[in-house]
């Protein structure tokens, strides 16, 4: 039987909901600073989420919305100049302490390092947001509770690709039937799912429509005693919120790897 040796935590969205109040509060304060009269409202950010990355998301927005850009500047050092100054305005957001865990993550959290459950993090978001987010919102200590922090640049392929989870596995030296993922979005399900991995997803507002077909469990967040998730679709969950119990008989339920997945890797790596 497959036993659950480890989580892998998605962050944006998933740890906290950094992505409406914080990534892009922060965006439109460094478009502000730079001079620039762009302003990502909600609702347009929604449509800019479907491209994971921060220099990505500003390189899709310019292609897409086509917006006045300052006479004769080079686009790339613009959009390395408007993300550095991004990373400062998250990390001051993170700072004045507006951005809290989703609930029941600390929760979780606390019980798999109670139960040596290994613990790694696999994101898109570049390396100092996630430390950030993990210092402020978890515990100053809190990123050296996971073994692996996996995000931004550390792999080629950004999700949906399977990159940063391949990566982590691989770190960790761990089979993808022995772990589980939390996750909240439909890009970051299609990684997951790339590895092999089981995934249980929490929606928020930007992602509450995608598709979540190939999940284990969706949830509307994972719950703590007195305030209970919601079963969205999957596996039937009978008590009021998310923990290893539930984790663990959802990893011994998973389907063994696909073979064809696996031999594809291991041509690809040669
Ligand atoms: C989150 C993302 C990121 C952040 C901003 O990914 O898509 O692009 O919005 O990232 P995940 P930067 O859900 O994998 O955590 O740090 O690059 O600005």
């Amino acid at each position: 039987m497959t036993t659950l040796q480890a989580l892998i935590f998605d962050v944006d969205g998933t740890l906290a909901e950094t992505e409406r109040d914080g990534h892009r509060v922060a965006f439109n304060q460094a478009f502000a600073a730079a001079g620039l009269p762009w302003h990502w409202s909600q609702g347009i950010y929604g449509v800019l989420l479907q491209v994971a990355g921060g220099k990505e998301r500003i390189h899709f927005f310019i292609e897409k919305y086509a917006p006045p850009l300052p006479v004769g500047c080079d686009l790339d050092e613009l959009i390395a100049e408007i993300h550095h100054a991004k990373t400062g305005y998250y990390a001051a957001l993170l700072q004045s302490g507006q951005i809290s865990l989703r609930p029941g993550i600390k929760r979780l959290i606390n019980e798999a390092r109670q139960q040596n459950i290994r613990l790694a993090i696999a994101t898109t978001s570049r390396l100092e947001n996630a430390l950030a987010l993990l210092e402020t919102a978890l515990a100053p200590d809190a990123p050296s509770w996971f073994e692996v922090i996996a995000a931004g640049d550390i792999v080629p392929r950004k999700k949906p690709a399977a990159d940063i989870y391949h990566y982590v596995l691989d770190k960790m030296a761990l089979a993808p039937q022995n772990c589980l993922v939390i996750e909240d979005t439909e890009h970051g399900l299609t990684a997951a799912q790339g590895a092999d991995l089981t995934t249980v997803i929490t929606v928020n507002d930007y992602t509450k429509r995608q598709n979540f077909a190939a999940a284990a469990l969706v949830l509307n967040h994972l719950g703590k005693p007195d305030q209970p998730c919601q079963s969205l679709w999957g596996h039937p969950l009978t008590q009021p919120y998310f923990d290893l119990s539930v984790a663990r008989s959802l990893v011994s339920l998973s389907e063994p790897p696909n073979l064809s997945c696996v031999a594809k890797r291991l041509r690809d790596s040669d």
